[in-house]
This record gives C-alpha cells, sequence and structure tokens, in this order.
C-alpha cells in the first residue's frame, strides 16, 4: 500500500506527537521514580520493628515487642532509630509515622534491663545519649499513639512533631513509682507543653492520663473515628505531597520556638522564608496559585 502526501503528513504529526507524549511520560516516570525508587527497593528488617510504606511518600514504623508491652530496650532503641534514620534517608519518603500496637504505644524503657545498672555503669557509658534520635531527623514524625505510653514510651513520643492518640491512650511518667525520673526529655518537654504546674503533677506523682484530659492539656489530637493508624497515615500523606524543602524548613522554623528566644526564633524564621524564594518550588507554588492549577513539586 502506498501513502499519499496528505497521509504521510498526518503518520508523521501521529509518530512526532507519540514520541513527545513518551518523553513527557518518561520524563514523568523517571522523575517519580526518582523519588519512589528507593521505597520500591527491598528494606532492611528488624527483629523488634515493623517498617512498611502504606501510601506513596509515607513510612510506617511499628514498635513490635508486644509481650513486654514495646517497653524499650537497648536491641529495640537501636532498631527503632536505624528505621527511623534510614526513613529520613529515603528520598522516597516525605513523612513518618512512628506507632505500637493496640495495648501499648511503649510502656518505658525497659525496666528488666536498667534494674542493676550502677551509676558508674550509667554515668561512664553515657547511657541513653543517643535517645534523642527523633528531633534530629529533617522529615516530620507523627506518632499515633494506642493504649499505654509511659515513661521513655511517652518520652519518645514527645519527641515527635505531631501526637495524634486513640481513645485508649494512657499517657503517664511513672518513673517517681521505681525511684528514678524521666531521663529522656519528659520533665523539659512536658513543661513546656503543658505548663509547670500539669508537668510536676504527672511527674511528682506518675498519675497517668487518659486520652480525653490530655487532649484538654494540649498534648495530643485525640482521633475518634477510624483508627489512629489510618488518620496518621492521611495526615502524613498530606505532608508528603506538598514541597520536601518548604516542608523541612517549616518543621525548623517551629522547632525553633523551643530552643530560642522569641527575637531569635522570629529573625530565624524571616531568613528561612527569604531563602525560600530562591527555591522553583516556590516559583511553582506562586506560578500554579496564579494560574489556578496544582501544584507540581520537584522539590528543588
Ligand atoms: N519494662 C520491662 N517490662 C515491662 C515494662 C517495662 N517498662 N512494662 C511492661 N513490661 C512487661 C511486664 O513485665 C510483663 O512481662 P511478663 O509477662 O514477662 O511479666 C508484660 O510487659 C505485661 O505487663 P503487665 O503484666 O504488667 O501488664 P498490665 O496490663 O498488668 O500492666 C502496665 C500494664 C500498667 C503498663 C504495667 O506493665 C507497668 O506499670 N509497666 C511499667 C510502666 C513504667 O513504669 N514505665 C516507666 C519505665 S522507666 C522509664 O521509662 C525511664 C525512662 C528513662 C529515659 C528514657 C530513655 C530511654
Amino acid at each position: 500500500m502506498r501513502l499519499g502526501a496528505s497521509q504521510w503528513r498526518c503518520f508523521l504529526r501521529s509518530t512526532m506527537s507519540f514520541v513527545a507524549l513518551s518523553r513527557s511520560t518518561f520524563r514523568h516516570i523517571s522523575s517519580n521514580a526518582r523519588f519512589f525508587s528507593t521505597s520500591l527497593r527491598a528494606r532492611r528488617e528488624y527483629a523488634n520493628v515493623l517498617v512498611s510504606r502504606p501510601s506513596p511518600g509515607v513510612a510506617l514504623i511499628t514498635l513490635n515487642r508486644p509481650k513486654a508491652l514495646n517497653a524499650l530496650n537497648a536491641a529495640h532503641f537501636q532498631d527503632i532509630s536505624d528505621a527511623m534514620k534510614e526513613a529520613d534517608e529515603d528520598v522516597g519518603v516525605g513523612a513518618i509515622i512512628l506507632t505500637g500496637s493496640e495495648r501499648a504505644f511503649a510502656a518505658g524503657a525497659d525496666i528488666k534491663e536498667m534494674k542493676d545498672k550502677s551509676f558508674a555503669e550509667a554515668y561512664t557509658t553515657n547511657f541513653l545519649a543517643d535517645w534523642e534520635v527523633i528531633t534530629k531527623l529533617k522529615k516530620p514524625v507523627i506518632a499515633a499513639v494506642s493504649g499505654y505510653a509511659l515513661g521513655g514510651g511517652l518520652e519518645l513520643a514527645l519527641q515527635a512533631d505531631i501526637l495524634l492518640a486513640a481513645p485508649s491512650a494512657q499517657l503517664g511518667q511513672p518513673e517517681v513509682n521505681l525511684g528514678v525520673i524521666p531521663g529522656g526529655g519528659g520533665t523539659q518537654r512536658l513543661a513546656l507543653l503543658i505548663g509547670k504546674s500539669r508537668a510536676m503533677e504527672l511527674v511528682l506523682t506518675g498519675r497517668i492520663i487518659g486520652a480525653d484530659e490530655a487532649e484538654r492539656w494540649g498534648i495530643v489530637r485525640v482521633v475518634r473515628e477510624g483508627s489512629v493508624v489510618d488518620e496518621a497515615v492521611k495526615v502524613a500523606s498530606d505532608i508528603a505531597s506538598k514541597g520536601r524543602i518548604a516542608v523541612g524548613a517549616g518543621k525548623e522554623a517551629v522547632n525553633a520556638a523551643f530552643e530560642m528566644s522569641l527575637a531569635e526564633g522570629l529573625r530565624f524564621e524571616k531568613r528561612l522564608f527569604h531563602a525560600l524564594f530562591s527555591t522553583k518550588d516556590q516559583k511553582e507554588g506562586m506560578a500554579a496559585f496564579v494560574e489556578k492549577r496544582r501544584a507540581e513539586w520537584t522539590h528543588s
């Protein structure tokens, strides 16, 4: 069969538009692949935590020592720390969720492991010095708390950026009942979060509070409908769908409020805000608003 001139033109036009479409599709797939490839790769397995990716851009880390109510011994804590760092370094991850079981987020540091420790050993080995792992992560962390979050378990949750709780959540710092005090930031973070009197009451009496009271005090948001983990995945997916640079800067700026004076914090926030005008995401985000379309973030 021979083609006439107009049929050739039509054939060439459709071939060229197919090539152009394929190129843009390929670019789209390969740029997404860049962000999601490491998420699809087999990840490290951990003895004491489960790691999954319930939604694009979301890492879910589940504490998994159910028989001990997720009490945090050295191996458990090492796994949590490694899994959190692995998720933080994964370019396919935009937000991280930390959760436990229905019965316990974590019932504290492992008392059986700690009970025979001496001062000399704790001091010379700088016991729990790397405890603040979550606060050093760049990606936002959401704690989804069900059941007990006690002692070091609550201190772990308090290091997260967002705290969601099931109605079953039971929060407290019962260390006083063991002859010690919170050692993972509880006295400081609770005092900043809920004020001196309430923090004193929790630390000095060891009283355990329920989800409603914790919400009234501003520690958590209670998820009353559906599962707290599902809600955490929703919030994490929403965060992961934004430009990573703006999300990272927002996290840094809010955290500065806990470490700097108001004047320093305001100056830090303003400089970060100025710096964001150098990003492609700022140009894209504002252009998309003006052109009434969805922004396509490149995280650059
Ligand atoms: N450490 C070790 N094992 C624990 C812990 C713990 N913190 N909590 C529970 N378990 C174990 C129990 O020993 C029991 O194991 P087993 O069956 O082998 O005896 C199993 O988990 C189930 O516990 P229970 O039978 O006690 O379950 P209940 O439903 O009767 O009670 C409670 C649940 C109320 C949570 C109760 O287990 C409890 O009071 N646990 C201790 C809570 C606590 O005091 N936490 C603070 C620990 S100290 C601390 O966290 C210091 C932080 C220091 C800095 C943090 C940096 C890491």
